[in-house]
């Protein structure tokens, strides 16, 4: 690969159970698991790629960020969507309602932090759809019409699609380096009320990053001392968040003082208590 490979960062976006973190298996190794492995905070994977037609193709490093789906972890969602270049908005054929989601509360939400961006629409499971394919394809092609960019329905399982859905986001992604992006000014979408727990989780997840001062070095110290603690993402409990809020602490010995680990402790169980908690 030459030196002057490009780099871009995409982000696989959708509802929990859509299929993104297969998708991202299927693509980077190949492989399909039935093992149902809840994504906690972001996980970030590489692959390199080669885009267009010699001797005119391009190579790039997709940087490809695996984002949790679940609603109300809107401070890991957005903190992960800073400096994206392109985006597959990814739905279960199978299911409407993640299609609907996709539209209503994915979209919007990359649209008002990140602007429009490259996207690919990707309808995924299409191999558990029998006689409503023809359906199913029809209105993929509608959406593809709708917003005016590719969409593709893909099977993480059979690997139907995968790759052509990842290839065709990086030719965008190549082909708009260089375009500014102009934020658009988005009114937020009314939400649906969240959850007390899954915002303190949230918010213990992105404030521990922050303190860390990355992400990247965060969220994979953050997914082991959640599991450690026995938290479930999509129904967090207050045992396990106080045991999260512990174990975070007791990493950040490493490299705190005593004060501010005591200061971050208190914060994040103050949020535990339902205090300060926007
Ligand atoms: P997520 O990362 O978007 O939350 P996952 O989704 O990749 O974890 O997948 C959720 C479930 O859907 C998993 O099944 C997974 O095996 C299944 N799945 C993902 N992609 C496909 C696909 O293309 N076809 C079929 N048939 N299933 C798929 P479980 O049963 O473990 O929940
Ligand atoms: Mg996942």
């Amino acid at each position: 690969m030459a030196d002057e490979a490009m780099k871009a960062k995409v982000l696989l976006l959708g509802d929990g159970g859509v299929g993104k973190t297969s998708l991202i298996r299927r693509f980077v190794v190949d492989q399909f698991s039935d093992d149902y492995i809840t994504t906690i905070g972001t996980k970030v994977s590489k692959k390199d790629i080669t885009v267009g037609k010699p001797p005119n193709d391009m190579d790039i490093i997709m940087q490809i960020w695996d984002v949790l789906g679940q609603k109300g972890y809107g401070g890991v969602q957005e903190t992960a969507m800073k400096g994206a270049q392109g985006v597959l908005f990814v739905h279960d054929l199978t299911r409407e309602e993640t299609r609907r989601s996709m539209e209503e509360y994915w979209m919007p939400m990359v649209w008002r932090l990140v602007g429009r961006i490259p996207m690919v629409i990707v309808g995924n499971k299409v191999d558990l759809l029998e006689e409503e394919r023809i359906a199913s394809h029809e209105y993929t092609y509608y959406l593809q019409e709708k917003y005016d960019t590719p969409a593709i329905m893909t099977s993480a399982k059979s690997g139907e699609s995968v790759e052509g859905a990842f290839k065709v986001l990086g030719e965008m992604v190549v082909e708009s380096a260089g375009v500014t992006i102009e934020r658009l000014a988005l009114v937020t979408p009314p939400q649906e009320p969240v959850d007390l727990l899954i915002r303190v989780a949230d918010k213990i997840m992105t404030d521990f990053c922050y303190q860390l001062g990355s992400v990247d070095a965060g969220m994979p110290v953050v997914k082991r001392q959640f599991e450690r603690a026995g938290v479930d993402v999509r129904a967090p409990s207050a045992t396990s968040l106080r045991k999260a809020i512990e174990n975070l602490a007791a990493v950040e010995n490493d490299f705190k003082n005593a004060e501010e680990i005591a200061a971050n402790k208190a914060r994040r169980l103050a949020w535990l208590e339902g205090r300060d908690v926007v």
